[in-house]
């Protein structure tokens, strides 16, 4: 049994989509970062950095935080989205670390300016903005011959769908990137995916493209 601390956001939906995935049981206890409860001691215990998600698993004691570490432990604990070893393994890490290092901070980044504070920084609306199409660019470069970011579904996909999912947060029209889009909505199909999403509670639909 995992318990899972998260709230209604991509780093979060990332875990809970995977153990919907990976069948495995969980309880999801909500941690309402509007009211900075990601600040209370008893949770700092888990997660040091005060940020959702964070897991303790129950069969061993172990707790984590760090959305991409947590990925990499439960997929090799179920055996599962993940290849054990070999290029297929670290072609599937190069891309989870891709979106941790780069899609997380910049889409984030691009929230905060575009959407939450929109006038207020004309620059880093613009530097954000610039790099957030970059990223969507090379996703869909790598997008276009291959059905998923590695050889097959994989936690990779798992960590940068929920961010992707926040397109319209970005003012980004997916029609402009035809296999992001084909890739995103195939996803968004998924029925793991789907009850994932409403993890810790619904807040509205999986948004889709204008088709
Ligand atoms: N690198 C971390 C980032 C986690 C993160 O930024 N979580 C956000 C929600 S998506 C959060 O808890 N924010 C609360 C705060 O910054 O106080 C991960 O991937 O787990």
């Amino acid at each position: 049994m995992i318990d899972l601390y998260t709230w209604t956001t991509p780093n979060g939906r990332k875990v809970s989509i995977l153990l919907e995935e990976l069948g495995l049981p969980y309880t999801a206890h909500p941690i309402n970062i509007n009211e900075k409860e990601q600040f209370a001691p008893e949770f700092l215990k888990i997660s040091p950095n005060n940020k959702i998600p964070a897991i303790v698993d129950r069969d061993t004691g172990t707790s984590l935080m760090e959305s991409g570490a947590i990925m990499l432990y439960l997929a090799d604990k179920a055996g599962q989205l993940i290849p054990r070893e070999g290029e297929a393994r670290y072609r599937v890490i190069e891309w989870l670390m891709w979106q941790m290092g780069g899609v997380g901070p910049t889409l984030g980044q691009a929230h905060h300016f575009l959407r939450f504070n929109k006038g207020a920084a004309p620059y880093a609306e613009e530097r954000f903005s610039k790099e957030a199409h970059r990223l969507y660019g090379v996703l869909d470069h790598r997008l276009a011959q291959r059905e998923f970011v590695a050889d097959a579904y994989s936690i990779a996909d798992i960590a940068i769908w929920p961010w992707i999912s926040r397109f319209e947060w970005q003012n980004v029209d997916l029609g402009q990137y035809a296999n992001v889009e084909r890739w995103y909505t195939s996803i968004a199909q998924r029925p793991a995916v789907q009850k994932g999403y409403d993890v810790p509670k619904k807040v509205g639909d999986i948004p889709l493209p204008r088709g």
